[in-house]
């Protein structure tokens, strides 16, 4: 392993021992349609991590908590074609989607997300079958197009894509960019829930929107994947992400969330996302605030794990499958 990278948090990793939390760094930029700069973006945050403070306030203690911590080298592939850089990513994931690690990866444009999902498949709290997988997304950006200027796996296809993998039930929040199209989706696909920004965040309104968005939050059951798009924060705290966009979360909006979802009491966050992180050059704000939301992650995860949410996984083995026949992306195509 590069040991000139920066780990997460800044912290020493020792890379003989099987970790409990492994950071993965998708430095992956096709599709972005309006910025550039998230390939750079993964080590930008790993870089400002190590400012972020180790004390978390839901342990009581400072991280690692008794956890051990893996910064990944960064994926790369050489592949020619976008259909098999989605293949090279699902295979670097896939060693880290067995149950007993908790998979924190970092982007990368939103089009990491299939690949994601189709690593986590045959994860053993889904057994093959993603239609046990809830996906909670934070964005800007409703994601569910059927293309963008031609390219199905656009960053701008992402949740729509998920959804044709089979995810079982898809919950949006802060959406507030999305195109009839989108709205049709959403209104018709009974898979999706959305939580769009104009309620939650309302002058008038928003704070009884918000409570019941954690309340449904609370009600989550069975395993979770949570996608969390830079842009679904206010454009003002990420300004250098692909596509800022006002009228979003504030800080503790998204704090909440994501304190939200790890605390159900009948989910497991089998593995977690931050994505569209880019570089700022004027400012680290950006970048320092992707840390600290990820720093975040990881702590509500240590304690779902503290809280015997997360040995639930472990008791899913029992039940678990022969692996079913797939297609690779680059089969499904003709990139
Ligand atoms: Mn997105």
């Amino acid at each position: 392993m590069d040991r000139d990278l920066p780990t997460f948090l800044g912290l020493p990793e020792d890379d003989d021992a099987a970790p409990d939390v492994v950071v993965l760094p998708l430095p992956y930029e096709l599709t972005t349609s309006y910025g550039q700069g998230t390939a750079d973006g993964p080590i930008a945050c790993l870089e400002a991590s190590a400012q972020v403070e180790l004390h978390e306030v839901l342990l009581g203690e400072d991280l690692p908590a008794g956890l051990r911590f893996r910064t990944e080298t960064p994926w790369s592939s050489e592949a020619g074609s976008l259909l098999e850089q989605l293949d090279d990513i699902e295979a670097f994931l896939r060693p880290w989607c067995g149950g007993d690690v908790f998979p924190l990866s970092l982007g990368g444009e939103h089009g990491i997300l299939p690949p994601m999902l189709a690593a986590l498949r045959d994860h053993p709290a889904l057994g093959g079958d993603l239609s046990r997988l809830t996906l909670v997304q934070i964005d800007a950006h409703a994601d569910l197009r059927s293309e963008l200027d031609g390219e199905p796996y656009s960053h701008a296809c992402a949740a729509a894509r998920a959804l044709d993998l089979g995810v079982g039930r898809l919950l949006q929040v802060g959406v507030r960019a999305h195109s009839l199209e989108e709205q049709k989706r959403i209104d018709d696909d009974e898979r999706i829930t959305a939580w769009f920004a104009r309620d939650v965040m309302a002058p008038s309104g928003g704070e009884a929107a918000w409570a019941s968005l954690l309340d449904a939050l609370h009600a989550l059951e069975g395993p979770v994947h949570l996608t969390f798009d830079l842009d679904g924060l206010d454009g003002t705290l990420v300004p250098a992400t692909g596509t800022p966009v006002p009228g979003g979360l504030t800080f503790w909006h998204a704090i909440q969330a994501i304190e939200g979802v790890f605390s159900a009491p009948k989910a497991t966050v089998i593995s977690a996302d931050v994505n569209e992180i880019a570089r700022q050059a004027d400012s680290p704000l950006t970048q320092f605030t992707a840390a600290m939301l990820a720093t975040k992650i990881v702590g509500a995860h240590a304690l779902a794990r503290r809280e015997g949410r997360w040995s639930a996984v472990g008791d899913a083995q029992q039940g678990r499958r022969t692996p079913l026949p797939r297609k690779t992306f680059s089969s499904m195509g003709n990139d």
